[in-house]
C-alpha cells in the first residue's frame, strides 16, 4: 500500500495517521483517486462554475414540457453524494409526475400558503420580507412542473428488527444534499425552486411515506417558462460574505 506523503525533510506532518494500523485492520479503506491540477486550471474551473451558479434562479412559472426521467434521476444520484453525518445519507427524494398526485399536492399546499399569507400565521416582519419576490398563496407551478421532487429527510432508520437507529446532522447532511440538487438541476440546464409550503406535514401522507421520514423541501422542476420574469435582486458582494483570517 501507498505511504501518505511525508515532509521532504524527513519530519512526518502527521504524528496521528489515518487510518492507524488498528483501525484500517478492521475497516476497509482505499487510497483516495485524485488528480492535482495547477493552480491556473482550478482558477479556470473555480471560475466556469462560480458564473454558472450565479446565472441560477429560483423560477417561479414552469413550462408545461415534459422532462425525460432519467434526468431527474441522474440529479438525485448526484444529490446523494451529498457528504452525511456518519455517512448515513439521511435522505430520501420522491420525484413525482403523476398528474393526479401533483393536484393534490398542490392543493394541500394552497391551504396551508393561504393559512400563511391571508390568515397571518406569517407576520407582518415576515410577510414585508417577502413582499419584493411577490409570492402569494397561488402555487399554480405545482400542477404545471413536469416534476415535483420532494426530498425527505430521515430521522432514525429503521433496522431489519423494526427497532430505530438514530442518524447524526440529518439537517446538514439533508440541506447540503438539496444543496446538489440544486446544483445539478441548474448544471443540466433545468430550473427549479426550493418551496416549503410550511407546515410541509401533508406531504407525507399524500405520498405515503413512514413515519421515519420527515418533508425538508419540495423541489418543482422543469423549463422555465419562456420569457418568465424573476425579481430583480443582486447578490451580496464577496466582501458582504467572506471574512478572511490571513497569516
Ligand atoms: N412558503 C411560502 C412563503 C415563502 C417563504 C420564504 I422565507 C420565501 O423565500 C418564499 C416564500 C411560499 O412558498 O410562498
Amino acid at each position: 500500500m501507498p505511504e501518505v506523503s511525508d515532509d521532504p525533510m524527513g519530519e512526518p506532518i502527521y504524528r496521528h495517521p489515518y487510518p492507524s494500523p488498528d483501525l484500517a485492520a478492521r475497516h476497509p479503506f482505499v487510497v483516495h483517486d485524485h488528480q492535482r491540477v495547477d493552480d491556473e486550471t482550478m482558477r479556470t474551473r473555480a471560475e466556469v462554475f462560480r458564473a454558472s451558479a450565479d446565472r441560477r434562479r429560483s423560477i417561479r412559472m414552469f413550462s408545461p414540457d415534459p422532462v425525460p426521467r432519467d434526468l431527474i434521476e441522474t440529479a438525485v444520484a448526484a444529490a446523494s453524494t451529498a457528504p452525511s453525518g456518519a455517512h448515513k445519507q439521511p435522505w430520501t427524494f420522491v420525484a413525482v409526475s403523476d398528474p393526479t398526485v401533483k393536484s393534490r399536492i398542490r392543493q394541500a399546499a394552497e391551504a396551508e400558503e393561504h393559512t400563511n399569507y391571508l390568515e397571518n400565521r406569517m407576520n407582518d416582519e415576515w410577510q414585508e420580507a417577502l413582499a419584493p419576490l411577490g409570492t402569494d398563496h397561488h402555487k399554480e407551478f405545482l400542477d404545471v412542473a413536469p416534476w415535483l421532487v420532494v426530498l425527505f429527510e430521515q430521522r432514525y432508520e429503521r433496522r431489519p428488527d423494526g427497532s430505530k437507529r438514530k442518524n447524526y446532522y440529518v439537517k446538514e447532511s439533508t440541506g447540503i444534499a438539496a444543496g446538489l440538487f440544486v446544483a445539478a438541476i441548474h448544471e443540466m440546464g433545468l430550473a427549479t425552486l426550493p418551496h416549503t409550503p410550511s407546515p410541509m406535514a401533508f406531504l407525507r401522507t399524500v405520498l405515503g411515506r413512514p413515519d421515519n421520514e420527515r418533508p425538508f423541501v419540495m423541489f418543482p422542476v422543469g423549463h422555465p417558462l419562456p420569457g418568465v420574469r424573476v425579481p430583480d435582486l443582486a447578490r451580496k458582494a464577496l466582501e458582504e460574505v467572506l471574512v478572511v483570517i490571513d497569516d
